[in-house]
């Protein structure tokens, strides 16, 4: 049973939605992020917030500035926002976290658009009930193991020193960002150096073609957790043909849209692990439809991360504890992305985050901030 269904009672009390305000703020990253689409060196955040007769919630969307990883980036997620979606949520009035997807289902796509509507609602109506996002969401854990994202360096030196780091910190997983012509060989330096027990694994974002297949086979030989996401989003079969040519396991990440989608792309054998983002599939409560879809299928899970400031990684770290997600996820602390976070600071103990216990989201979007980091001006939406 999901873990949606289990939670009904005072948790599901509807809030009545007064008005949808839109922030922007820039936070610049401790260090550059280099992926096979770009380079990001600071993060351009879009922040909903929603006013509601029950009490305020605050979602993130974790659209980039640029259309790169998916079609959405902030400002078209901005707009969807302004002119379609709070439109309808303004009009429906009184609704509940799980009605959300159905109240903005007249607008196509734009899933990241509608998360962070979604996560404000839910981050609203939890607050009210007096519930945290884990409780809401069915948590079987207190803490989660925490994996962390490296980008592509300018070095094997500099990759080695990074990723040292990272393990010093506590880190219990490595994800090695890779592309064409940055892939073997800093996996084989790394591998190397952290000996063959420690968990490694990479992320391609859709760099490569079938032509790469053959080459591709050449991670085999580095004991890797799994090869993310190689080939572009659309293109299912292309990770069935990988999954029959090589040993290492292939993991979906930006072709699950959805739960239909993540079902077809595990019985097809594209996929035998799931990389789960709650962003990518258009909120919190399809995450858990899928992470429910996987757990009855035995497919594991984990939970991505899109270098969330701490009000999504909040939000992540509740939904990261879900009994399915069984491999530590890019789920960092603060202080990988951030010199100073927009909520109380992550800390990595003993290679785990703690899951927030209070009630929403469990953290308190720090306003001094988002005010002192504003790159626009406030958005007030409200019903017609
Ligand atoms: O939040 O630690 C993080 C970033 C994890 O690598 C990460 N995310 O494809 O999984 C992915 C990428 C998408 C964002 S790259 C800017
Ligand atoms: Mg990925």
């Amino acid at each position: 049973m999901s873990g949606v269904a289990v939670h009904t009672g005072g948790s599901a009390l509807p809030v009545e939605v007064e008005a949808v305000e839109l922030h922007r703020i820039a936070m610049p990253l401790v260090r550059a992020f280099e992926t096979s689409f770009g380079r990001q060196t600071a993060r351009d955040v879009l922040l909903v917030r929603v006013l509601t007769a029950q009490g305020e919630g605050w979602g993130e969307c974790v659209a980039m500035a640029d259309p790169v990883y998916s079609s959405e980036y902030v400002e078209g997620a901005a707009a969807v926002i302004r002119d379609y979606l709070a439109p309808a949520l303004l009009a429906a009035r009184t609704v509940r976290a799980a009605e959300v997807s159905s109240v903005l289902g007249g607008t196509i796509g734009h899933r990241m658009a509608k998360a962070a509507l979604e996560a404000a609602v839910l981050d609203a109506q939890t607050r009210a009930a007096g519930i945290s996002f884990g409780e809401y969401f069915g948590a079987v854990r207190p803490e989660v193991d925490c994996g962390v994202s490296v980008g592509i360096a300018p070095s094997i030196e500099a990759l080695l020193d990074e990723v040292s780091e990272y393990v010093e910190a506590g880190y219990r997983r490595i994800k090695l960002k890779i592309k064409p012509g940055r892939d073997l060989e800093p996996v084989a330096a790394v591998r190397s150096m952290l000996g063959p027990d420690a968990l490694l694994q990479v992320d391609a974002n859709t760099a490569y073609t079938v032509a790469d297949i053959d080459h591709l086979r050449g991670l085999d030989d580095f004991g890797l957790l799994l090869i993310e996401q190689p080939f572009v989003e659309e293109d299912i079969a292309a990770h069935v043909m990988l999954a029959k040519a090589i040993d290492t396991p292939v993991c979906l990440d930006e072709s699950i849209t959805g739960t239909a989608v993540a079902i077809d792309a595990i019985e097809r054998d594209a996929t035998s692990i799931v990389n789960i983002k709650a962003g990518r599939v258009g909120g919190y409560l399809e995450a858990i439809r899928i992470h429910d879809a996987c757990l009855e299928r035995d497919v594991a899970v984990w939970c991505g991360g899109m270098l969330e400031t701490g009000l999504g990684r909040a939000a992540n770290v509740a939904l990261a504890a879900l009994p399915g997600f069984t491999l530590p996820g890019d789920t960092s602390a603060s202080d990988r992305y951030f010199a100073d976070d927009l909520t109380e600071s992550f800390v990595l103990v003993d290679g785990r985050l703690a899951v927030p216990s209070g009630p929403g989201t469990g953290v308190t979007v720090r306003t001094e901030l988002v005010s002192a980091w504003r790159t626009r001006p406030v958005e007030l939406l409200t019903r017609a």
